[in-house]
This record gives C-alpha cells, sequence and structure tokens, in this order.
C-alpha cells in the first residue's frame, strides 16, 4: 500500500520504516499512527524479515503526538475514542525485535513510542523528553510508566514535571539507550545491528525477547522459572543441536529456522 507519513524498505532479512512528515518533525498523526501499525504487521507477517529497525530523520526522530490534531479535541472526543490507540498499541504487540534508531527529538510520544521498542540506539544528537506539561497535559502513553521503569523514579519524575530534555549521554548513563553512535553512522549501525539478529535462530530470537519481557510483568521467581521453561524448550529445536554442534566443530552455524 502507499503510504504518505512513512517509508518502508526491506533490507535483506530488516524491515526498515522510516518516519517522514519532515515539515511537522514526524509528529505522531493519527494516520501516521495507523500507517505504522500496519507497515509493522506486514513485517510481522513476511517470513523474510527478521528484525526491524524504526528510525526518523537527522532532526527528528519524533516530536510528540500532533498538537495541532489534537488541540481542539474535547474530553468526551478523547475518551470516546480512547484517543489514540491505533498504531501506538501494535508496536508493543510485535513479536519480532523492533530497533529505535534516535537522532534528533524524540518528545512526548516520540519517546513512548521509541521506549515502546526492543531497544533504542541513539545518535550523538539525540534529546529525549516528556514535555507534554509545557503544553498542560500528561504524558499519555506510556511516558509516565516506561521512563520511571528506564531511569528510575527520581530522574522520570523530574523530566515529566519539567518536560525538560535529556541529551544522548545522559540517556545512555541513565540506561534509557543501549548505546551512541556518531550521527552519520546511525542508519548503518541500527540496520547492521538488526541483520545480527535476524541471522539467529527466529525462535530463540522471540522466546529471548519474551522472556527479557516478562521481567516487567512478573515476580523475579515467576520470571526465572519461564526463562528456565523456554530455555529447555530450545532443546526441541534443531538449531539448538546446529549452534551447539558448529561450536564444538569450530565452524558458524547454519541455522535453519531465520
Ligand atoms: N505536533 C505538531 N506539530 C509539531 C510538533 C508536534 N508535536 N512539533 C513540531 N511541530 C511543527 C511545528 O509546529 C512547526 O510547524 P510550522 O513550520 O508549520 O510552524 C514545525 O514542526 C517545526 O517545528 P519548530 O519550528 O517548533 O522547530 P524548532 O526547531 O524551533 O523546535 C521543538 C523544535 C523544540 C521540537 C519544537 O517543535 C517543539 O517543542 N515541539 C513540540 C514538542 C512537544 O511538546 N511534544 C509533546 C507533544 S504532546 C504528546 O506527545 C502527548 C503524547 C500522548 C500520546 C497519546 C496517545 C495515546
Amino acid at each position: 500500500m502507499a503510504y504518505e507519513c512513512i517509508e518502508v524498505d526491506k533490507r535483506g532479512p530488516v524491515g526498515l520504516i522510516t518516519l517522514n512528515r519532515p515539515k511537522a518533525l514526524n509528529a505522531l498523526s493519527s494516520q501516521l499512527m495507523a500507517e505504522l501499525g500496519e507497515a509493522l504487521a506486514a513485517f510481522e507477517a513476511d517470513d523474510e524479515v527478521g528484525c526491524m529497525v524504526l528510525t526518523g530523520s537527522e532532526k527528528a526522530f519524533a516530536a510528540g503526538a500532533d498538537i495541532k490534531e489534537m488541540q481542539s479535541k474535547s474530553f468526551a472526543d478523547v475518551f470516546s475514542e480512547d484517543f489514540i490507540t491505533s498504531g501506538w498499541e501494535d508496536l508493543t504487540r510485535c513479536r519480532k525485535p523492533v530497533i529505535a534508531a534516535v537522532a534528533g527529538y524524540a518528545l512526548g510520544g516520540g519517546c513512548e513510542v521509541a521506549m515502546m521498542c526492543d531497544f533504542i540506539l541513539a545518535a550523538d544528537t539525540a534529546k529525549f523528553g516528556q514535555p507534554e506539561i509545557t503544553i498542560g497535559t500528561i504524558p499519555g502513553s506510556g511516558g509516565t510508566q516506561r521512563l520511571t521503569r528506564f531511569v528510575g523514579k527520581s530522574k522520570a519524575m523530574e523530566m515529566c514535571l519539567t518536560g525538560r530534555m535529556m541529551d544522548a549521554e545522559e540517556a545512555e548513563r541513565a540506561g534509557l539507550v543501549s548505546r551512541i553512535v556518531p550521527a552519520a553512522e546511525l542508519l548503518d549501525e541500527a540496520i547492521k545491528t538488526a541483520e545480527r539478529i535476524a541471522g539467529m535462530s527466529r525462535p530463540s530470537v522471540l522466546m529471548t525477547k519474551e522472556s527479557v519481557n516478562r521481567a516487567y510483568e512478573t515476580t523475579l521467581a515467576e520470571g526465572i522459572k519461564y526463562e528456565r521453561r523456554l530455555f529447555h524448550s530450545t532443546f526441541a529445536t534443531e538449531d539448538q543441536k546446529e549452534g551447539m554442534s558448529a561450536f564444538a566443530e569450530k565452524r558458524q552455524p547454519n541455522f535453519k529456522h531465520r
């Protein structure tokens, strides 16, 4: 299908989605989020794709939900529509990993979307923030919840109460991003990382993602039991036999399921 607010490309086993509303710093309009939902679903269903990368422009990953679209809505509107669910929740339901490659602004809904991805690779130009309070509202798509889990209460509370931005260095120190790369190398590095993941055994990748995410949803004892059972189940796969044989034979594994 033809998209207006995003660009979609396949780089070998990597599904690349680029947010593309340059005049609005990739503000997340409902159309953009609906298109994002469709693109994610298409890559989820595409057997050739093992990992996805979500990125924006040099200036902005996304500067938030579209303020001009929201500004005239009433309480009755947003409550009745459950504003905005389409696309936003889809991202958290993907089984394949999604890497956020963030350069420039990731603000408000932009920061929230980045945090819904499985990890964030940041350019040295990245700036993260939850500035909703400066426009008389609060984060609406997980900002107060996910940011607090990433960086702890004190920093999350300060960020959400003041709306100040943090730069890439602070975000890495605080554990919001996995690593920082020079802006000019961000996309190549994100795709290289996604290719590496896509080259692993697909069931192991999906299980790893499920298991790490479980850490947010359950107790330590239950999470460890869940992990142990998934670990055991990998022994039913040909790829576990191949991976361990390849190690013993000092060669690269040739995984069947990827
Ligand atoms: N929405 C709509 N348009 C935007 C947005 C936005 N979030 N951000 C930027 N734009 C537009 C500007 O209006 C401007 O358009 P125009 O040229 O037509 O005037 C264009 O993009 C360029 O922006 P600026 O001229 O402002 O560029 P600067 O480089 O001067 O400033 C900033 C960049 C600092 C990023 C600035 O644009 C800014 O502060 N943007 C708004 C940031 C913000 O407040 N974001 C939070 C929005 S609220 C939100 O995200 C709630 C999420 C809740 C999700 C709920 C769903 C369930």
